[in-house]
Formats: C-alpha cells, structure tokens, sequence
C-alpha cells in the first residue's frame, strides 16, 4: 500500500520536473530578498507590492522548536493547586498553604487518564495568580512544602515531570508572572529576580521542559506599583536553560487563538504580519507579543499583510494555540461534575482546532483527591476511541494520484527582473486526483501542508467523482499543518483536490499529504 503512493510521489515530483524543464524561457530561480526559507521574522515595507508580500509570507517557516509543538497537536493543560481546595477560579494570595491536601494524589492516574485521548503533552499550572507553589521552591514559603501534603516532602511538578516521561508524554510548565502572595510583587527589579529563581528551579530541576506558558495578568504589588515584567530576561534564560521549550502566549513561540471557548477562525495563518520591531509583549493586549491584538478577525490575509507593511513591520511564523477547559473552570469544583463537555462538543473542538492550523490545550482539573475524576476519565476515553476508530485507517492509502490541469511552476517560471505570481489572484490552479481503486464510503477529508516550506495555499477545493461528473463537496481557504473537511458521508471511488490559490509560487503539494476517514459517529 505505502509503496504505491511513494510510487505516484515520485512520478509526481518528476512530472513536476519535467514541466520545469521542459518550460521554455525558464532561467535560474529569481528570488526576491533573502534566498532560503528563514525561521524568525521577515520585514515588510510600504513599498512592497501585493505579488511581494506574498511571496515573503511564503518564506517564514517555524524554527525547529515550533515544528516539533506543532507535531504534538494536542496537548493537555491540567490546573490544579491551592484553588482546588478552596473551590475558587482565582485565589486571593492569602490562604493558608496547609489547605493544600490531596488524599490520595497519583500523577500516574493523570497521564494515563489523559493518554486515553490520544494526547501528546502534558502543560502543570505550577503556580497560579495566588503564587502557591506546587513544587517546594526554595524563594517562597508558599508551597507544597508548607502543606500536611505528603509531610511537606511532596513535589507535584517533580511527580508529573516524571509521570509523564514514563509515559512518553512532552512535560511543559505554567508559571503565573502575576502573584498575589508575593511580597516583592510591584517591586519591579526584585519581583523579576524572584520570577527569575523560580523559573530557574524549574528548568533545572525537572528534565527536559517542552513549553513555558504565560499569561499576561499583572497588577499593583502591596507597594502600589504596578509591576513591570522582565520580558526578554525571562526569554533569555529559558532559551538558556531549556532551548528546546516553546514560550507560549505572552511569548514569541505560540499565540493565544483570542478566546478560551475551542472556537478557531475559518482562516488561520501561522505568519502573521506585525507592527514594528519590538518582539515583547505588552499586558494590555494579552495573548501575544509585539502589540499584535490575538482576538483581532483576520490575522494574516493579504490584504491583512498590506495593511501592516504600510506601516512597517515584519512578517513572524506565530502559530495559534487553543486553550479551552474540559468543564466550565480552569480548576475543578465539585458542582460542576456534571458538566463537563459532551462528546461532540470536544470533537467539534478537536476537529476545528487540530484540523484547523491549531494546537488544542485541553484543560483537565484534577480534583481533590489529586485525581482526574471519573466523569473526565470517561469523557477523555470515548473521545480517544472515537478519533482511533475513524483515524486508524486511511481510506486514501494506497491511492494511486496523478495532477492535471496546469502546475503552479512559480519559482521557476518567473521570469528574470519580475515578480512571482501568486496572492494577486493570478496563479494558476493546481489540481490532484486520487483513484481510490475501488468505491469507499468517507465523511472526513485531511489535507496538510509541509510548513518546512511555509504555509501556501490560500483557498482550495475538494470534489468527489459521482460516476459520470465531478461534484464540489467542500470549499476551504488555509491549511498550514493540519486541516480537516466534515461532510455527510459519500461513497466515491475518485476525488480530487483543487489548489485555488497559493503564495508564492510553486511548490509540491504530494499526494501522500492527504487522507480520506471515516467517522462512525457523524
Ligand atoms: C488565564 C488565567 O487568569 C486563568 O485562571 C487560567 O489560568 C487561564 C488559562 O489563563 O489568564
């Protein structure tokens, strides 16, 4: 089976190369500014045309840390900590850490229970807005270390750290910057040494950290200052300590999707164009770095990139993450056990984010026993269930594909001294068949992009053969990682994938970056 689309691969590729060639007053590749694909920023002035822009849109790829966080897909984010044992949302910085008691607390059951959903990555609120720690750091009083918990020689991080490399899960870190308990709060040099300390103890102590999250809640300390945050101090030492962790939302790694509801836009864009050339963030316009506005629309549409190269600014690879909790809160309060998201909730959410160019962060609460509870550990199961029986098998597998119409031979059509074609709305489309060899009966589509080489396509469609003609059942815009079509379901032994347009020019889309499910549940 896999040999046969390797084989249509590579027939495709040297088809592809073939109209390359064989295209007459083809000369060397004209690049337009820096050669390669870059990682990091590209800049984009008043005076670059539409065509331009494109072009440069299509040239920001992740760096390495951002593709292997865009590989997990789903993750869990799990708040637990003072807050459980109150029963609040926020906590006020005052309670007594000896509240702090889980009964019967097993990070094994966490992992396991979280596994079940086919989850990858594991982010612990190590410390909330109320600064309790859930690990005994050395810089506060106000830890585990001051609970009856396990005598006061517990140590929630350094258990679930563990849990989770047992399990093969990645192990990231929540770490509030704004806390309530903290003395030196609002004091601003001395509040960022002590965040500093913390942080260090936390990727020193505890293996390798996947991602670092902040939020961007800040406040007046007990002095009546408001605190003022070490931004790039805080960049500097986790790229340090932990070059590998993703810094998300108040960081330039990951973006926050702009609410906490599962909700992605239609179109979302990993480059996103921004003002200027200050990278850090800034609280008023939480969830992102360098004044983007995380809620805004439209994100990075061309006519979105326009806009901003008129003012100046640059081009960053900033993929989307959305955050969205498995219940009503963040923590877990007992009155809403019966309230946690149906089945097809979580997969409408799953299938728009995953399958919409965005990495999930589930949040699961554990309660206070320190364990996932049971109405949870069923929901994450069925879910786990439900995308192995319609992801197991690809129906496309095994096609054998072959492209039509006209190849966007871009790069290498462009003639000396002129700009590509692309996002000015004359590219040509691009067009892949697949014979399925036999008919099957599907109700999911899959495309994917290779972001190595950038996120390309801007609008696309998908049909199905009906026997004697060919019938549009879906209509798309981006695609970036990872994107997923839901249609009733439709037997078809043939269908086909039209690019409508891309950016940049050429590039090969192969058919093994395709799939075709079947979802027994829709
Ligand atoms: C927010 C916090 O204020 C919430 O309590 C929660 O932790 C959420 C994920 O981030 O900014």
């Amino acid at each position: 089976m896999r040999h046969t689309v390797r084989t249509a691969r590579l027939f495709f590729m040297a088809a592809t190369a073939a109209l390359v060639f064989s295209c007459s007053g083809c000369s060397k590749p004209v690049f337009h500014g820096e050669k390669a694909p870059v990682p990091g920023s590209v800049k984009i002035l008043p005076t670059d045309t539409v065509s331009e822009l494109g072009w440069k849109a299509a040239r920001v790829v992740p760096s390495e840390r951002q593709l292997a966080w865009q590989a997990l897909e789903f993750q869990a984010f799990v708040h637990f900590g003072m807050n459980t044992f109150t029963d609040r949302e926020w906590g006020q910085g005052t309670e007594d850490p000896k509240l702090f008691n889980p009964t019967d607390f097993d990070a094994g059951q966490w992992v396991e229970a979280v596994k079940a959903a086919g989850i990858r990555g594991l982010i612990v609120t190590a410390k909330h807005h109320d600064g309790f720690c859930l690990w005994p750091s050395r810089f506060t009083e106000n830890s585990v270390k001051s609970s009856p918990w396990r005598e006061g020689k517990g140590d929630v991080v350094g258990e679930v750290a563990a849990a989770c490399r047992k399990a093969g899960l990645k192990f990231g870190v929540y770490l509030s910057p704004w806390d309530r308990h903290e003395p030196s709060y609002g004091d601003s040099p001395r509040y960022n040494e002590h965040f500093k300390n913390q942080l260090r103890e936390l990727l020193t102590n505890y293996g390798e950290i996947s991602e670092v999250w902040f939020d961007g809640a800040c406040a007046e300390g007990p002095n009546g200052k408001r605190q003022v945050y070490d931004w790039a101090g805080y960049y500097a030492l986790i790229r340090e300590l932990q070059p590998g962790a993703v810094i998300s939302i108040m960081g330039p790694d990951a973006r926050w999707i702009g609410n906490e509801a599962g909700v992605t836009r239609e179109s979302e864009w990993s480059v996103i164009p921004v003002v200027g050339f200050n990278d850090l963030p800034d609280e008023r316009n939480p969830g992102g770095i360098a004044h983007l506005d995380a809620q805004a629309k439209d994100l990075g549409s061309v006519e979105r990139i326009a806009a901003v190269a008129k003012q100046g600014g640059r081009l960053l690879w900033y993929p989307g993450q959305v955050d969205v909790s498995i219940r009503p809160g963040w923590f877990y309060h007992a009155a809403e056990d019966d309230k946690v998201k149906t089945l097809d909730h979580l997969l409408d959410i799953y299938y728009t984010s995953v399958g919409g160019n965005a990495q999930l962060l589930l949040n699961i609460p554990p309660d206070k026993r320190g364990r996932i509870h049971e109405n949870d550990v069923q929901r994450l199961k069925e879910l786990g269930n439900r995308l192995n029986a319609t992801f197991a098998l690809n129906l496309a597998e095994g096609a054998s594909s072959r492209q039509r119409g006209t190849v966007p031979i871009g790069d290498q059509a462009v003639k000396e001294g002129q700009p590509p074609s692309g996002t000015d709305g004359d590219s040509p489309s691009f067009l892949i068949e697949y014979d399925l060899g036999s008919p099957k009966v599907f109700n999911v589509a899959m495309m994917k992009e290779d972001i190595r080489e950038g996120q390309r396509i801007e609008a696309f469609a998908f049909d199905v053969w009906e026997g004697n003609d060919w019938k549009e059942i879906a209509q798309g815009t981006t695609v970036g990682w990872k994107k997923l079509l839901c249609f009733p379901a439709v037997e078809s032994s043939k269908v086909r994938v039209r690019l409508l347009r891309t950016r940049g020019g050429n590039f090969l889309w192969t058919p093994e970056r395709f799939g075709l499910f079947f979802d027994p549940g829709k």
